[in-house]
């Protein structure tokens, strides 16, 4: 099961250290694995995937960054990298730190800059440097066995957290120095301090790692690369009393695969459509990189103006009392004085700060063709009301939310004091109410009214919307003497609100009420739950079209 994380600014550190949940791991009488990570984004995915620890390969920090794993990376460089993922994920790391990147005194300064860093370990092999992949070539130099110690004494003195280990890497075998080079080596690097040995082969089979096992006797913990023999069985490593198995370099080769596949088929096909079910969504980079807890930071730190404030236009229905109007295109698109309605809509909200805007269309889709808004689809429009188009937008209900109809005019003012009433105070929801409709018998209306009744009628004085008023009773069929207004097709969420408002859409789902709902059950619902649902009023200054006397009215306000 992938772990469902929540990236802050940094991960949040973990209630016991990272130097102390590896030392645990390396310790433990079980088996540990480490998972190769490369950078920021490839550390929350094996952090999401279960692992316990993260292996910051060479090789593949350097492939990454398009150089080879030869120290053409500075090891400060290193350090930025490791810094990202270190920021990005909440488990140790342990860091493939090469030779240590010149002598003792190199690897002074590393490892205090690794702890510094929260980097929980940090492995040094005894090569040269710089160094060359253990893969490339045969019998490459090794360290002097008294240096390499000298080096491994000099990192475990200089480390800031006691729990931070050095793992001393033996070339031996790679080098084809044989079993008794290795055993002698790992020896002497355990008596100058090592926490533990990374005996590292480079043989298609397991037998001359688990021949070092046996001589060893568990002297200390044992660690392992199983790149090439990788078809051993993890259970023979347990057996041979094994503390840690890196899995090396798995991650950026299945990027490199599957990022050379998408590049070859997009650049052939010139086009995305092949390859989009291939690959993760966009959405999902967002989840990655943990957009949702900056919308809440946001809510929580920003100004009223500096917050993104996200608007969502239903604009599903034909209006066929518009007649031939509507026949190829929806209402929202028809032309009122040069541009269709709902341009003059989106203008509205984009000067208002409103930017990120999605319109939910039905009938004649392909004629909602504006710049700059997103859309989806209620394809069900026909048979399915105003609240089952909203809810094919629910994943955009999210932080500070305007709710608008997509056939709706009104003048600038009437937005900017429905965001005002909403920010400046803690209403879950706001409605733009037109107090013009107050003691409206509904019976009387050629239409269908959305009708509001409030804990206070609109006064007209100074001191009007200093103070939240609430909604009381939202309804098509209100007594004259409850109706205080109507709804002018104009909501503001907030935050809560919106994630109010997704939770009741998903419960009308449940209950087999969205499909036929409109827009007003689910404030009513709201209401009723006892959550705070208030007014804005305005005074006339907007209409809503419907039909041709609506349009030529709707020419005149503008
Ligand atoms: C690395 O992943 O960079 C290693 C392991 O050092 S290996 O490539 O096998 O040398
Ligand atoms: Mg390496």
């Amino acid at each position: 099961m992938a772990r469902q994380l929540s990236y802050a600014l940094h991960a949040p550190e973990p209630a016991v250290s990272r130097t102390t949940a590896f030392r645990a791991e390396l310790t433990s009488p079980r088996l540990s694995f480490l998972m190769e990570a490369h950078n920021g984004l490839s550390a929350k995915i094996v952090e999401e995937a279960g692992f316990k620890g993260i292996w910051a390969s060479g090789l593949t920090m350097s492939a990454a960054l398009g150089v080879r794993d030869s120290n053409e990376a500075s090891w400060t460089q290193v350090l930025e990298v490791l810094e990202f993922m270190a920021d990005a994920a909440t488990i140790p790391i342990m860091v493939d730190g090469d030779t240590g990147y010149g002598n003792f005194n190199n690897v002074r300064r590393l490892v205090r800059k690794l702890c510094e860093r929260n980097i929980a370990a940090v492995s040094i092999e005894d090569k040269l440097f710089p160094k060359t992949n253990s893969f490339i070539g045969e019998g490459q130099p090794l360290a002097d066995v008294d240096e390499f110690c000298g080096k491994i004494k000099a990192g475990k003195d200089s480390q800031t957290d006691d729990d931070f280990c050095v793992i001393a890497r033996v070339e031996a075998l790679i080098s084809g120095w044989g079993l008794d080079e290795a055993l002698r080596r790992a020896e002497a690097y355990h008596a100058a301090g090592a926490d533990g040995i990374l005996i590292h082969s480079k043989q298609p089979t397991a037998d001359e790692i688990l021949a070092f096992c046996q001589e060893w006797e568990g002297r200390c913990p044992v660690v392992i690369v199983p790149t090439t023999y990788y078809r051993t069985p993890t259970q023979a490593f347990d057996e041979a009393g094994i503390s840690m198995v890196i899995w090396a370099n798995h991650n950026l080769r299945a990027s490199i695969k599957a990022m050379r596949e998408t590049s070859r088929r997009i650049f052939e096909e010139q086009s995305l459509t092949g390859s989009e079910k291939d690959i993760a969504t966009v959405k999902d980079v967002f989840g990655l990189a943990g957009n949702k807890e900056l919308a809440e930071a946001e809510a929580r730190y920003l100004t009223a103006q500096g917050r993104r404030t996200g608007a969502i236009v239903i604009a599903a229905s034909r209006g066929r009392k518009l007649g031939a109007l509507t026949e190829d295109r929806p209402k929202c698109m028809i032309d009122v004085r040069g541009r269709p309605l709902l341009r003059r809509l989106v203008e509205a909200f984009n000067e208002t700060g409103v930017n990120d805007i999605t319109v939910v269309r039905g009938y004649k889709k392909e004629a909602i063709d504006l710049p700059a808004i997103s859309t989806v689809d209620n394809d069900d429009y026909d048979n399915t009301g105003e609240l089952a188009s909203l809810a094919c937008a629910a994943d955009k209900i999210e932080g500070e939310t305007v709710i608008a109809y997509g056939d709706t005019l009104f003048r600038r003012f009437i937005l900017d004091a429905l965001l005002e009433a909403g920010q400046k105070s803690d209403s879950d929801v706001v409605l733009s109410v037109d107090a013009l409709a107050r003691g409206r018998d509904h019976k009387t209306a050629q239409r269908v009214v959305d009708l509001v009744g409030a804990a206070r009628p609109f006064t007209g004085s100074y001191l009007d919307g200093q103070a939240p008023i609430a909604a009381t009773k939202v309804g098509h069929e209100l007594a004259p003497e409850e109706v205080d207004g109507e709804w002018i097709g104009l909501a503001w969420l907030s935050a809560k609100g919106a994630k109010l408002v997704r939770a009741e859409i998903e419960a009308m789902r449940k209950d087999g009420s969205l499909a036929e709902a409109d827009i007003l059950s689910l404030f009513s619902r709201l209401i009723a739950a006892g959550h705070k649902v208030t007014v804005s009023y305005v005074a006339g200054h907007w209409l809503d079209v419907d039909d041709a006397f609506d349009l030529a009215q709707a020419r005149n306000l503008i």
